[in-house]
């Protein structure tokens, strides 16, 4: 077994990452028998995806039983792709569905923050047990486990996890395969193609490689974008704001199952010349309920997602921000609030009105481009109220 950490270049890093397998290992040796709830974010990504079908798959071979839940919405092409191709067992959480069936939860990809999950588990007593992620840390949640690092992607770990002996990968073995493809697709998607992976994210890349299936990730990763994504581009191409290499557009009502086109008309906004960072946002309907979701992307170096994103935008009380994110991408979610619920045509005209411009003037006073707005107008003087 020991032989297999000879090729890393940097011993000491490689015997931390595989203490903190061994630490893993012994925690899951601990559980045996329990089922367990993996907490995917609401809109799982690929790279969720893929770890928590990594996370399963460990899992299963201690005999603990995991459901990998979501509660919002899997409607990006490539990643309902990901789920029929390689047989990816997501479970959407109702309101029916018994979340007291489970021993403890499991945080893949998220720590908790952007999973409405997160509560619904604490309500009925199940606590965190595990969180597995490389976002910026929130702390928010803790687990008796945490592995948090600011790398390229969750899928990276998982496979420093695989490579250290929690699950041996065989070739011949079509589970082993299917998982080896879906950490690939997870990792070069999170890290937009390797462009912006490290050098433990090639390390994995390397790894994985051998067992591969490409035809099938060719089959993935060409899937062609529904009509409604083509038509929320072709929005967000029509309200797009450039100045000074920033492209900011914002595309109006969105139904739920359409929101995974924010983040697709992100990246295509990017490819437009000169352009280092897009912001899309809408505002979506969810069970009556509206908030502006958002997603931003950047490939210029010194723009730090998360902080850029949580300065601007700001949050609903200590530690709790709207937004987030991760080397060159991160997303927002702005809660309408007091202001939710009328949707007649002209109200919710209005309200778009309000959210557009006030998210555009903050994006751009942060990004130094226009000054701070001015005071705001005094208020108006007491007048008698004529009869
Ligand atoms: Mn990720």
């Amino acid at each position: 077994m020991a032989t297999e950490y000879l090729d890393s270049e940097n011993p000491e890093e490689m015997s931390l990452s595989s203490s903190r397998t061994r630490q893993l290992a012994e925690l899951l040796e601990r559980h045996r028998g329990e089922r367990h709830a993996i907490v995917l974010q609401d809109y799982p990504d690929p790279d969720a995806m893929s770890s928590g079908l990594a996370h399963r798959m460990i899992c299963a071979r201690r005999e603990i039983e995991v459901d990998l839940l979501y509660e919002g919405r899997v409607s990006h092409q490539e990643n309902l792709a990901l789920l029929q191709l390689l047989e990816v067992p997501l479970v959407r959480v109702t309101d029916e569905t018994d979340l007291r069936i489970y021993h403890h939860s499991v945080f893949v990809d998220n720590q908790g923050t952007t999973a409405t999950l997160t509560s619904r588990l604490n309500k009925v007593g199940v606590k965190p047990l595990i969180i597995v992620d490389h976002h910026e840390p929130q702390g928010v949640i803790k687990a008796e486990f945490e592995d948090i690092r600011k790398i390229g992607a969750t899928a990276t770990i998982y496979t420093e996890y695989l490579r250290n002996g929690l699950l041996t990968l065989n070739r011949s073995n079509p589970q082993h395969v299917r998982l080896a493809t879906a950490l690939m697709h997870g990792l070069r998607s999170e890290t937009d193609g390797l462009i912006l992976a490290g050098a433990e994210d090639f390390n994995a890349a390397t790894y994985l490689a051998p067992l591969v299936d490409t035809s099938l990730l060719k089959e993935i990763l060409h899937t062609k974008r529904s009509k409604r994504v083509m038509e929320m581009i072709h929005d967000a191409l029509a309200n797009r704001l450039v100045v000074e290499n920033y492209s900011i557009s914002g595309i109006g009502y969105l139904r739920e199952e359409d929101r995974d086109g924010i983040p697709q008309a992100a990246d295509f906004l990017m490819t437009e010349e000169n352009v280092h960072t897009a912001i899309v946002y809408g505002i979506v309907l969810k069970e009556g309920a509206e908030s502006v979701h958002g997603s931003m992307r950047t490939t210029k170096l010194t723009i730090d997602v998360d902080m850029f994103l949580k300065d601007t935008l700001g949050g609903s009380g200590p530690g709790h921000y709207y937004g987030g994110g991760r080397r060159g991408a991160g997303g927002f979610e702005i809660p309408v609030g007091f202001l939710t619920g009328q949707f007649d045509e002209a109200t919710m005209q209005s309200k778009w009105h309000i959210f557009d411009e006030t998210i555009k003037n903050r994006f751009l006073e942060k990004a130094g481009i226009r000054k701070s707005k001015p005071s705001p107008p005094a208020a108006p003087q007491k007048t008698e109220a004529k009869p």
